[in-house]
């Protein structure tokens, strides 16, 4: 298989990178920091056959990139994304909404819009989509990251009511409280201690985790789709409502 997988310069891209090439697949490979592209397609050898030094956003200049590659890709893992912040919604930085919408809506939507197409073509392959469980459960902070998240939920699901006829499958992955990445880095604008104080003893899942469930799905009889598969460290559950009682 050939498998595209955009925000692969660390965390889970990186993690689906290893997997797929270990088992013999193609990747090309999708991030805004070259020197980390470069880095990993160093160690993962020739099945790496293109990295791509982008922003999700720079949909003219992907296409030219991916060249001839593009009608040949057969799973696109839609997996760049990012969470700002973790302020109650009146204290947020608009910047950094419109920085979610854009990466995790706008970014995942034109790159789809990119390479369906081929894939319809071609009457197969495979979208995978990485949401999170904030898609589906409210927590504090959680406001326009969830909602991105809730819109990739819909949006894989929709694509399926149209694809249903044309042998292509849409995964949404659905992850929880996920180390071992640069996500609660960049979320909490570079505090590491921050970063590294949420993990403290939760035995949270990780990036190779995350991986193993992407190849699973990829990878099973090809009558099968998995609509949406939600993922959670033992550790963690949802905890339903909250309700607030005024002293
Ligand atoms: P990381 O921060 O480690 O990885 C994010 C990746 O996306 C990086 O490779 C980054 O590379 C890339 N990226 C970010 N913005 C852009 C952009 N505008 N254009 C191109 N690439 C971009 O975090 P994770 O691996 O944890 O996150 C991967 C996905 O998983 C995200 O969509 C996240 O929302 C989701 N997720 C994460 C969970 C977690 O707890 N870790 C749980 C559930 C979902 P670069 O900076 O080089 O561009
Ligand atoms: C990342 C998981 O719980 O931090 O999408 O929102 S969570």
């Amino acid at each position: 298989m050939l498998v595209f997988i955009t925000g692969a310069s660390s965390g889970f891209g990186e993690a689906m990178a290893k997997k797929f090439v270990l088992e013999g697949h193609e990747v090309i490979l999708l991030a805004r920091r070259l020197e980390k592209l470069e880095k990993l397609q160093q160690e993962l050898g020739s099945k790496c056959i293109k990295i791509i030094a982008s922003d999700v956003m720079d949909i003219k200049n992907i296409k030219q990139a991916l060249g001839d590659e593009i009608s040949k890709i057969d799973v696109l893992i839609n997996n760049a994304g990012l969470a700002l912040g973790i302020e109650s919604a009146e204290e947020c930085d608009i910047k950094d909404w419109e920085n979610m919408v854009t990466t995790n809506i706008l970014g995942l939507i034109k790159i789809t819009h990119l390479i369906l197409p081929f894939m319809v073509e071609k009457q197969s392959g495979h979208i995978i989509n990485i949401g999170s469980i904030a898609g589906s459960y409210p927590y504090y902070g959680g406001n326009v990251y969830g909602a991105t998240k809730a819109f990739v939920k819909q949006f894989s699901l929709n694509l399926r009511a149209d694809l249903v006829d044309k042998n292509i499958r849409v995964t949404n992955i659905e992850p929880g409280l996920c180390g071992g990445s640069e996500f609660s880095i960049v979320r909490f604008k570079g505090d590491e201690q921050k970063a590294k104080d949420l993990y403290k003893n939760t035995n949270p899942l990780m990036p190779q985790d995350i991986a193993e469930s992407v190849y699973w799905c990829a990878t099973l009889p090809a009558h099968i789709n998995i609509n949406r598969l939600e993922i959670m460290p033992t550790t963690q559950a949802s905890a339903g409502l909250k309700v607030h009682k005024k002293l």
